[in-house]
């Protein structure tokens, strides 16, 4: 089917009576396709909404929200008897149950296959994001995106292929550069600048003054903390040192130890190592890059309590971040290896 086939086939859809609520799981490609999928029936139906269910905290998703003047509702203020057509951007409905709270006209989406129910569904897992798919409609349907919808499809694509370091299809650079025309990238350079809120570097601040760097490996233990968030991002700011090859970030948050683990992805996976370096005694998993660690502080004490019973505070389950900043280090140096170029 070509694009101008599949153009008519997702507007033939719609009536200019329908009110048309698009479902996202709200990220920058999920926000700018479902802006697109609005500029599309813009005039063909008498409203289309953008609904999400997801929290969003990130500081540069925010920003683009705001700088783009984006309307898009939480899910909590929707009422679905209001609306008569649903569509999904950027997921399918079987990806949260969310989106299994209604019924689909139309799927529109990149991740591989695996819920195709709707009247029409286009997936099309070889492309990099869904901002491409909807670029190809809005040049079908013959629109010149407007400078937000073009900065935000753009975001998208960057976004979801990682600037083009991870799997991108031709289709991607294609729509990349048509949108490029009708993009502000100073907008993007606004939103990707945004990466911190100020209370995060009050966070990192702390995390630096902590620091310690043995084999190439970054680590900050850093006592109790607000919300596990900080962590993840404090270690993807240590990354940022040109010596560092990995991070290991820890906090002590809701009675348990959460470690986040980075690395560059060229030595010993972080999942693995976290894995062989604390499976015994918690939650202990990721992937190459990236991984996280949970341990109950009542079983960090009873371990730590056998190498360390001075450690332990009589009757609690406080134990002296020194000790527990230690440990860390002996078991990740045990395992994470020792190639550190
Ligand atoms: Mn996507």
């Amino acid at each position: 089917m070509s694009h101008i086939q599949k153009l008519e086939k997702f507007i033939s859809l719609f009536s200019p009576d329908n009110r048309v609520l698009v479902v996202i799981n709200a990220d920058p490609d999920a926000i700018a396709s479902a802006m697109a999928v609005k500029r599309l029936l813009w005039r063909k139906v008498s409203e289309v909404k953008i609904t999400y269910f997801n929290e969003i905290r990130r500081p540069d998703n925010l920003t683009m929200l705001r700088v783009l003047n984006i309307d898009i509702i939480p899910i909590k203020e929707i009422d679905e008897k209001n609306f008569d057509k649903f569509v999904v951007v950027d997921s399918q409905p079987d990806h949260h149950e969310c989106f299994a709270m209604f019924r689909y006209d139309a799927i529109i989406d990149h991740h591989p296959l695996s819920c195709d129910c709707a009247v029409f569904n286009d997936i099309r897992p070889e492309y990099g994001a869904c901002s491409t798919m909807m670029t190809e409609y809005i040049k079908a349907a013959d629109i010149k995106p407007s400078k937000p919808l073009a900065t935000a499809m753009l975001m998208g694509i960057k976004t979801d292929t990682s600037g083009f370091l991870r799997q991108t299809a031709m289709e991607d650079v294609r729509a990349f550069q048509f949108l490029y025309k009708y993009a502000n990238p100073s907008l993007i350079a606004r939103i990707e600048h945004a990466e911190f809120r100020e209370k995060d570097v009050d966070f990192i601040a702390r995390a630096i003054r902590k620091k310690k760097i043995i084999n190439h490996r970054v680590y900050a233990h850093t006592g109790k903390i607000e919300n596990p968030d900080q962590c993840v991002i404090t270690a993807d700011f240590f990354m940022k040192i040109d010596s560092a090859n990995w991070s290991i970030v820890s906090g002590i948050y809701n009675q348990k130890l959460i470690i986040i683990i980075r690395n560059d992805g060229l030595r010993k996976s972080a999942g693995n190592t976290v894995k062989q370096a604390f499976d015994f005694i918690g939650s202990a998993g990721g992937h190459r890059t990236m991984a996280r660690v949970e341990i109950k502080m009542e079983d960090l004490a009873k371990e730590l309590s056998v190498s360390h019973s001075q450690a332990i505070s009589s009757g609690s389950h406080a134990i002296d971040d020194s000790f527990i900043s230690e440990w860390i280090i002996e078991k990740i140096e045990l395992h994470a290896g020792t190639k550190t170029e």
